[in-house]
């Protein structure tokens, strides 16, 4: 289809739950301000807002109730609850003709995003991080499950027994991780010996961005209905995206991120996207919301002619 001829309902899932540096919460607010209906307005696609999910605040909740065989994912029971709503909101809105777009939140928000993309068409992903998010409840070194979503949507090791989380799921030989700089041994590990294709910024640095991002297109649509954009906004550099929990020197550029999310919409196989991280406690003057925006205007087919 013609990236122009979508409709996109906007979601909001104001959580921060899955990580320690408090302020994500306040993404899908500092995403609107920063000029989203305008900006997707101009590139041509017809936008509904559908608010935001109720999240109880973190404060009310106790971090560490958790059964024995939640290992050390803090904050599990709330995530299930903001997921499961959150997964039927975009298996609605995909339901309704619309691509949903959902503003995080910490990363813990695309178990819900994804389950609901996945849950009546085969996808692939492409994840766009400085991060790999595959660790699980044991491997965790923060008990963060910002850290665990790709994990738990793939199914890995106890993550497997959790149905909210991957059923239906993604198939690793189609997920595609791009960007990383960042990665602890045990997801190390499990790359090594999975089917998962991954794209350090070394990779990017030797082949090009562009390149990589086409091979990532190619992983994401072999065989599959369509795919997911999940992004990071500590994918990119944090001298561009200062406003983030967990930012690591080295990332994409301006440019290099722009062209990617162009190749996306030209590609036209998008079907559900998400913006994360954005911590607007940690910016300056909004930048890193601004950033959010734009790229998702390129991502749906804005054009400079
Ligand atoms: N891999 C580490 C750090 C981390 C993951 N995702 C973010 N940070 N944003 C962890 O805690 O799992
Ligand atoms: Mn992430
Ligand atoms: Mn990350």
């Amino acid at each position: 289809f013609e990236p122009n001829q979508r409709s996109i309902r906007v979601i909001g899932a104001p959580t921060d739950y899955g990580q320690d540096r408090r302020g994500v919460d306040m993404g899908p607010s500092a995403i609107r301000y920063g000029g989203l209906s305008d900006r997707l307005a101009e590139a041509g696609v017809a936008t509904e807002d559908a608010g935001d999910l109720l999240v109880p605040r973190a404060e009310e909740r106790d971090p560490d109730y958790r059964t024995p065989s939640q290992g050390k994912a803090r904050f599990l029971r709330e995530t299930e609850d903001v997921c499961t709503r959150l997964r039927g909101e975009v298996r609605e809105s995909l339901a309704d003709g619309h691509t949903p777009l959902v503003l995080g939140g910490d990363h813990s928000i695309a178990i819900g995003t994804v389950a609901g993309a996945a849950a009546d068409a085969d996808i692939g992903a492409i994840w766009f991080d400085a991060h790999a998010d595959l660790n699980t409840p044991t491997t965790t070194p923060s008990g963060n499950v910002h850290g665990m979503p790709l994990a738990a949507l793939l199914g890995v090791d106890e993550w497997a027994g959790v149905d909210w989380a991957n059923a239906p799921s993604l198939s690793r030989e189609n997920v595609a991780i791009v960007g990383l700089r960042s990665v602890d041994d045990d997801e190390r590990d499990l790359i090594a010996e999975s089917e998962i294709s991954a794209y350090t910024m070394s990779d990017i640095d030797r082949r090009g961005l562009a390149d990589v991002v086409s091979d990532a297109l190619d992983v994401a649509t072999d065989g599959t209905d369509g795919y997911h954009v999940s992004l990071d906004l500590d994918w990119l550099d944090p001298t561009i995206a200062p406003g983030v929990g967990t930012p690591v020197r080295g990332g994409v550029t301006y440019r290099e991120a722009h062209h990617s999310m162009e190749q996306v919409a030209e590609d036209g196989g998008m079907r559900s996207m998400e913006l994360v991280e954005v911590n607007p406690t940690l910016d300056q003057h909004n930048e890193t919301a601004e950033l959010a925006v734009e790229l998702a205007a390129s991502a749906f087919g804005k054009r400079i002619l």
